[in-house]
């Protein structure tokens, strides 16, 4: 609906750029009202201007934190033009329609950055401001409202292009950043009152850190962790420390919940994002032993993750070796006591499966959002020399979903439910190969009888070729290279098996 403004509220802090404004308001015959300093403004440049006083019947008062918080001037603002009661009142208590507030808050970021002086901050506490911002930008099917100095050129277009008639959709473009703008504003004030649990402008909370990845970076954590698990001991969790608990979270998601009866244990040892060692086995200590034996160099200092409860047996066996942070589904009492030794040690309860379902990263200035690498497979296709036997698959799905959690290009040795080597980070996949290789070696494990997973296609037939060297039979991967062939004939050649999975798992 198409509305013509008569009337203007103006009420600035800055007055820079309202020059341009009054006088279009002028030029259109506008009636314009406004408070003390801005009203002065307007007469200085030779616009007549109404005084709000003269609407309230009030002085400014109690030093101008009371100037427009008055039913006339809500009434003229909040007043619904179609309702004829409301009409009829504003009519009663002589109150005139206002059709576009014109309002710019009290500055009070710029001045908590310039004092730390309280009484200073408090009073650039804006009331008034905000409350009539909030009103016209309620009533936006009546009004316009413009909150900031920056939205003037766009007013001014409206007033020179429309002379002085806005749409209803315009109008509510406008109430729209209208409410955003005091949502900022106030956000600003409960950050000040609220230091310690500060939100950024979107409304999530900000957790500053020690340091970033490097002590000379700063960081900041922007996100919700009590909902993902509760820190039961230890320091504060550091930047690095996040990356790799997401890291794990991630990972132990893939596997249901431990319960002794119906599902397997599993740990988990996460470097640098990396899984360095994992196993799936009858019960937790079980399964920190042998995800420990896989690697038991690079556990050194890790995040640990398991899918069940530390009990005592486990948490002594932990207790060995010096780690960052040990995440799980509880903690027996007895556990904690022999754990909360270290005063340092993080420890974290996970409060069930993390649901989040988008990721983010910066690049270039800007934010790479995507959806989460969710499933494992799209197809399970048997296509090497033999079929695979049934404990070969429960050992290829596992290969293929810890080679998910691994930095491409990955490979994934797996034997007995058991990390025994892995490749990551590489830039050549046959790079990956030898490393994983030379780890297994490094701690003595025979590969025969090992499957391999790789997180990408392999682009020739040398991979198939060197793992088999080592004694590796099974092989997973998503397939899908122009070379595909070449890998195959070789399988069936040395009644190799390999299983396709549609499915690429890249990780940078
Ligand atoms: O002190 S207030 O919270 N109380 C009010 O009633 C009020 N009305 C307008 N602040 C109030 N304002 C603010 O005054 C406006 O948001 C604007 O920033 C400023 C304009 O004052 P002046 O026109 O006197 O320079």
């Amino acid at each position: 609906m198409q509305k013509k403004i008569q009337s203007a509220l103006i009420s600035v802090f800055y007055k820079e750029g309202l020059d341009a404004i009054a006088k279009r308001l002028q030029g259109l015959g506008i009636t314009i009202y406004s408070t003390g300093g801005t009203e002065k403004f307007i007469r200085d440049l030779g616009i007549d201007c109404v005084p709000v006083e003269s609407l309230t019947t009030y002085p400014s008062i109690l030093g101008g934190r009371v100037k427009t918080l008055h039913p006339a001037v809500f009434g003229g603002i909040l007043g619904r033009r179609d309702l004829d009661q409301d009409m009829q009142e504003m009519k009663q208590y002589n109150i005139p329609e206002i059709d576009l507030v014109i309002v710019d808050l009290y500055p009070f970021e710029e001045t908590l950055a310039s004092t730390t002086d309280e009484k200073q901050i408090i009073e650039k506490i804006d009331i008034g401001g905000p409350s009539m911002i909030r009103a016209a930008a309620k009533n936006f099917k009546d009004l316009l409202v413009v909150a900031a100095k920056d939205d003037y050129a766009a007013l001014e277009k409206l007033l020179v292009e429309q002379k002085g008639e806005t749409t209803l959709e315009q109008r509510k473009q406008f109430a729209a950043k209208a409410f955003k703008i005091v949502m900022n504003y106030d956000i600003a004030i409960s950050n000040y009152f609220n230091p310690a649990s500060a939100v950024g402008a979107d409304g999530v909370a900000k957790q500053s850190l020690r340091y970033g990845e490097n002590p000379h970076q700063k960081a900041v954590f922007e996100g919700d962790l009590s909902k993902i698990f509760q820190q039961l001991h230890g320091k504060e969790l550091s930047y690095n420390n996040l990356v790799d608990v997401d890291a794990a979270i991630e990972l132990i998601n893939e596997f249901p919940a431990y319960s002794s009866a119906e599902t397997d244990a599993v740990f988990a040892i996460i470097k640098h994002t990396n899984v360095c060692g994992v196993s799936s086995r009858a019960t937790i200590k079980e399964a920190w032993d042998f995800a420990l034996a896989g690697d038991p160099e690079s556990a050194f200092g890790g995040v640990l993750v398991c899918n069940g409860t530390i009990d005592k047996a486990t948490a002594e066996a932990i207790n060995e070796i010096f780690f960052e942070v040990l995440i799980a589904y509880g903690f027996d009492s007895d556990a904690m006591e022999i754990l909360q030794k270290k005063k340092n040690r993080i420890l974290l309860q996970l409060k069930g499966a993390f649901e989040a379902t988008e990721q983010f990263k910066a690049v270039a200035n800007g934010i790479l959002r995507q959806d989460r690498d969710k499933g494992n497979f799209v197809e399970w296709k048997e296509v090497g020399g033999r079929e695979t036997t049934e404990s070969e698959r429960a050992d290829l799905e596992f290969a293929n979903l810890v080679c998910k959690h691994l930095k491409s290009n990955a490979i994934a040795l797996i034997k007995n439910k058991q990390l025994v080597g892995k490749g990551c980070g590489q830039t050549s996949r046959i790079d990956s190969i030898r490393q994983s290789i030379e780890k297994a070696k490094q701690f003595n494990f025979d590969l025969h009888g090992a499957v391999l997973a790789s997180d990408a296609f392999f682009p020739f037939n040398d991979s198939v070729q060197i793992a088999h060297a080592e004694g590796i039979e099974v092989f997973i991967q998503p397939g899908g290279s122009i070379r595909d062939k070449d890998s195959i004939e070789y399988c069936v050649q040395n009644n190799l098996a390999m299983v396709f999975t549609g499915m690429r798992h890249f990780k940078h």
